[in-house]
């Protein structure tokens, strides 16, 4: 049989149960929208699946993520029972017991510290809410409350590797999503991260911490008691106002990750309309970004915006109908050719600024990623050029130059401006330099 025949059984005998998008904008949803978001959900979501390692796990340690999204924009995926997608949500079950297994007392389980390889809060709400989104009874897992593990340690935020907003929510939604009563403390301090603008929380100007809050408490606002729900809404209604103040001409919300987090928290506001934030548009920008493979750029990306075009919202997880009754490569660091580039690279502390910047010239293969650049130049000058990295569905992420780690307690961090001195948009092993171009790795303490 031609690999063409058996990728076409393949895709044929691969089925999506997408939700109903015919009605995603409203009522003014024109039905070729809809037919183009439904068409781009199937070939999302079979890209992500085609992502799968033998193993049944996704690369860049993002099964939880990634099963997370593929139930959230087809409803009853799971249920399908596939073996490979059976596959996947045993392979969250066993890195969670694994690390469960690994410390069996709850406060042993966080990492303090990004270096080690313990687990941060952040990603252990992740887990719950996939599991919560594949049927399982996060009260008793196994034997283990998880929901009543992650509740004792929120009041710890913020701490290294649980100190932004986004994480903070990711575990209120956990807690809600799971039907577990939220406390009203710890929904004041994520109110408490809101300032006058209605914002929540700081990432250079983006909306995706603003946005996750929104949607965690929206997921609150039910079961909180009546004395708080009013401050809840009135703190969703300022961030909300926040959100669409970040809206560009074109309906998008800046970039691609921003944007699909943006229509999330949007499509569970009760004030706006889908009307009102131009809905239609806004989903265009999306569908723009998906490639023909399918994917929208990375992992990460394709993992945010999947329940987007579906309509669906993290803080939907518990309202969803999910009938609970019943070896691929990512990031290729470089892409040779014959011709050569060169660029510069500066690395500067601005937290620490008795040293000078240092720049020095990196010259590589044209198509190069920036992570690839980075590792030929360490590979030939370790005493000039070192750095080390961790990896997330986003990629690659600097944790130190030059052994100058990040610091989550005192929220010291890499950050890589372009020569405008702006922030780029993607992380290194998604850069590539051209000739002439100069980056700075630049170490900054955040407010
Ligand atoms: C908080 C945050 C940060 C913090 C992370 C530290 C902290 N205080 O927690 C800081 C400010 C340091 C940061 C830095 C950067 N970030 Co940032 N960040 C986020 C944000 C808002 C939330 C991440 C999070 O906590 N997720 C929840 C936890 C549970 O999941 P996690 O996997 O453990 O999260 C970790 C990784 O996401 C990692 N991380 C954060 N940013 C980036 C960026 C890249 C490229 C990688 C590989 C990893 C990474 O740090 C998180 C905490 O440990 C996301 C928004 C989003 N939509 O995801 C953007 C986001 C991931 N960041 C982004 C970018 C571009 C960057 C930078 C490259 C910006 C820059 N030019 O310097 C740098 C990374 C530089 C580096 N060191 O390699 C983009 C990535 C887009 C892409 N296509 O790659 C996002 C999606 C924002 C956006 N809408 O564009 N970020």
């Amino acid at each position: 049989m031609s690999s063409e025949v058996i990728l076409l059984l393949l895709i044929s005998s691969t089925t999506f149960v997408a939700s109903d998008v015919s009605q995603i904008c409203g009522e003014a949803t024109p039905t070729a929208l809809a037919e183009k978001l439904q068409d781009s959900i199937d070939r999302g979501s079979l890209w992500l699946e085609a992502q799968q390692q033998l193993d049944g796990s996704w690369p860049l340690s993002s099964t939880k993520e990634t099963i997370w999204a593929l139930q959230m924009a087809n409803e009853n995926w799971y249920r399908l029972e596939e073996t490979t997608r059976q596959l996947g949500v045993k392979q969250i079950e066993i890195e969670i017991l694994a690390q469960l297994a690994h410390n069996n007392k709850a406060n042993h389980l966080w990492s303090g510290r990004i270096q080690n390889r313990k687990l941060s809060l952040g990603k252990f709400a992740y887990y719950v809410n996939a599991l919560n989104a594949t049927c399982h009874d996060v009260t008793n897992f196994y034997g283990h409350n998880l929901v009543e593990m992650l509740q004792e340690q929120m009041h710890l935020f913020p701490r290294n590797g649980f100190n932004n907003y986004y994480q903070y929510a990711l575990a209120m939604l956990a807690v809600c999503n799971s039907g577990q009563t939220i406390k009203v403390r710890n929904v004041r301090t994520l109110i408490s991260g809101q300032d006058e603008d209605g914002i929540i929380g700081s990432h250079s100007g983006l909306p995706d911490e603003t946005a996750m809050a929104v949607m965690a408490l929206h997921c609150v606002l039910r079961s909180v008691n009546h004395n708080i729900r009013t401050i809840v809404s009135h703190a969703i209604s300022d961030a909300e106002h926040a959100l669409l103040s970040w809206q560009q001409e074109d309906g998008s919300f800046g970039n691609i990750h921003s944007t699909a987090l943006v229509v999330q928290a949007l499509t569970s506001s009760t004030k706006y309309t889908p009307k009102q934030w131009y809905c239609n548009d806004t989903m265009r920008s999306l569908l723009a970004g998906q490639d023909n493979s399918g994917s929208f750029g990375s992992l990460g990306a394709t993992v945010s915006v999947l329940p987007a075009l579906a309509g669906q919202h993290f803080g939907r997880l518990k309202y969803l109908d999910l009938s609970c009754k019943q070896n691929v490569e990512m990031s290729v660091p470089s892409r040779p050719t014959n011709s050569s580039i060169t660029f510069n690279l500066t690395i500067q502390d601005e937290v620490v600024d008795e040293n000078d910047p240092i720049t020095i010239a990196l010259t590589a293969p044209q198509n190069t990623s920036l992570y690839g650049f980075m590792s030929l130049a360490a590979e030939s000058d370790q005493e000039t050029f070192s750095f080390e990295f961790g990896e997330s569905s986003w990629g690659l992420f600097i944790k130190a130059i030059n052994g100058l780690y990040i610091n989550g307690d005192k929220n010291h961090y890499w950050l890589l401006l372009d020569h405008t001195g702006k922030l780029t948009q993607t992380g290194m092993d998604n850069i590539y330099p051209e000739d002439g171009d100069h980056y700075v790795w630049t170490y900054r303490a955040l407010l």
